[in-house]
């Protein structure tokens, strides 16, 4: 092996794991705040068209990274979780039902069937279920050392 094809190779292994440009890095996460406004099942298909998907966020930590995040930014922001199932019945989209949570005071309170989760600017950013056909912006998460392609 020569040492050029072993730099080559250094170089191509760490580029996998880094974020692509525009994406934040957190713990074993990369995560993009998108402004364009979409409903959730939409905002959902937008996230998986970059090899991505809403964020789900099970720790205080990421929870309160993103909160960090978004107190730069204006508006509500969905992220991937819905109980449109069961009622009340809380899960990621990826099937895993809620352990920890970061409900606003009286959330979630369903109100006209509310079955998609937000972060609710009136509530500093704390969790809300809000009617699923409302536009908002979102934020898409993808692994930090995912074999997914990098979108540049
Ligand atoms: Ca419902
Ligand atoms: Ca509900
Ligand atoms: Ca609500």
């Amino acid at each position: 092996m020569t040492v050029g094809f072993i730099l080559l190779s250094v170089i191509i292994a760490f580029s996998h794991a880094l974020c692509p440009n525009g994406w934040r890095h957190f713990q074993d996460s990369c995560f993009l705040t998108k402004q364009e406004t979409l409903n959730w099942n939409d905002a959902q298909h937008a996230c998986q068209g970059i090899n991505a998907r809403l964020a789900e966020v099970q720790t205080h930590a990421k929870v309160e990274f993103l909160r960090n995040m978004l107190s730069k930014e204006d508006g509500d922001w969905w992220i991937g979780a819905k109980d449109d199932v069961t009622e009340g019945q809380w899960r990621w989209a990826s099937g895993e039902l809620f352990d920890y949570t970061d409900w606003a005071p009286n959330e979630p309170n369903n109100d006209h069937d509310q079955d998609c989760l937000q972060m609710f600017k009136t509530d500093q950013y704390h969790w809300d279920d809000d009617r699923c056909d409302v536009a908002k912006h979102f934020i898409c998460e993808k692994g930090f050392n995912s074999t997914l392609p990098v979108i540049g």
